[in-house]
């Protein structure tokens, strides 16, 4: 394209060439040529600003569309739009860690609940073997007493029959461990078998246990094993306190088992 400023620096070259005088004569028709091409050139400019018109309006368009516009009023606005959006993210971060921290300690609530679960089924099984013995021997008319069942016989059995009897249904022959239950036995009102017996110079209870002086309740001058033959103990005197004897374990006598509950 030839552009003005050029055809000025034409003149000026084909001036210092030839002088002023006779060089304008040349010039001249070549300004005249430039000037007949100007509004060719003006047209293509107007086409290119309106290109470039086109081109700016499609980028604006892009720009609107990417959400960004990059006015400066604009820009802050995307600023402080950035700013409240990582603040809404950190608050979010905090409540994540926050629900992350409940998370767990619900977990361990949960495990802790689980394991009071299993411990209350342990003691609920526990309770219903206890209340199934509890129906059983309820059943059978054997009396209850301060944690135990008791069966007291109608009919007469040596002192290993009659255990054979209690061991039969669950039970034995009775332990008497203190002044209360010596005085509910008391109560059979008869000669009675209890889970006492000779064991060289001890005696001992059906239980593995060995008497003890605080709960002894032999009537006076007893155990005397009389006849060198008297291994076993029986409720005696019972209208007192003291009422235990030693008698041999052939003798037949009615009995008491006793089933702790
Ligand atoms: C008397 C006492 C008792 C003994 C019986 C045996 O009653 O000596 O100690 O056991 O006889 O029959
Ligand atoms: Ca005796």
């Amino acid at each position: 394209m030839t552009s003005p400023r050029w055809m000025i620096l034409v003149c000026f070259s084909l001036i210092s060439v030839f002088g002023t005088g006779e060089s304008l004569t040349i010039i001249v028709p070549e300004i005249s040529n430039e000037q007949n091409s100007l509004p060719a050139i003006i047209a293509q400019m107007s086409r290119a600003i309106a290109d470039l018109n086109a081109s700016h309006k499609k980028l604006l368009v892009q720009q609107s569309r990417s959400g960004c516009n990059c006015n400066p009023s604009s820009l802050q606005a995307c600023y402080s739009q950035r700013n409240l959006a990582n603040r809404r993210l950190s608050s979010c971060n905090s409540q994540v860690r926050s629900l992350g921290a409940q998370r767990s300690s619900l977990l361990r609530q949960v495990s802790g609940l689980r394991s009071q679960y299993a411990a209350v089924v342990k003691q609920r099984d526990v309770l219903q073997g206890q209340l199934n013995v509890f129906v059983r021997y309820q059943n059978y008319g054997w009396k209850y007493y301060r944690g135990s069942f008791y069966y007291f016989s109608t009919s007469k059995a040596n002192w290993q029959a009659s255990r054979n009897y209690c061991t039969a249904r669950g039970a034995d022959l009775v332990v008497i461990n203190d002044a209360f239950e010596n005085n509910f036995t008391r109560e059979v009102k008869r000669i009675a078998w209890i889970g006492l017996y000779r064991s060289g110079s001890n005696w001992r209870w059906v239980d593995g246990s060995y008497l003890s002086s605080r709960a002894s309740y032999w009537a006076p001058k007893e155990p005397n094993n009389s006849g060198n033959r008297e291994d076993r103990g029986e409720i005696w005197l019972y209208n007192n306190i003291e009422n235990w004897n030693d008698a041999p374990w052939a003798d037949a006598n009615y009995w008491i088992c006793e089933k702790k509950v």
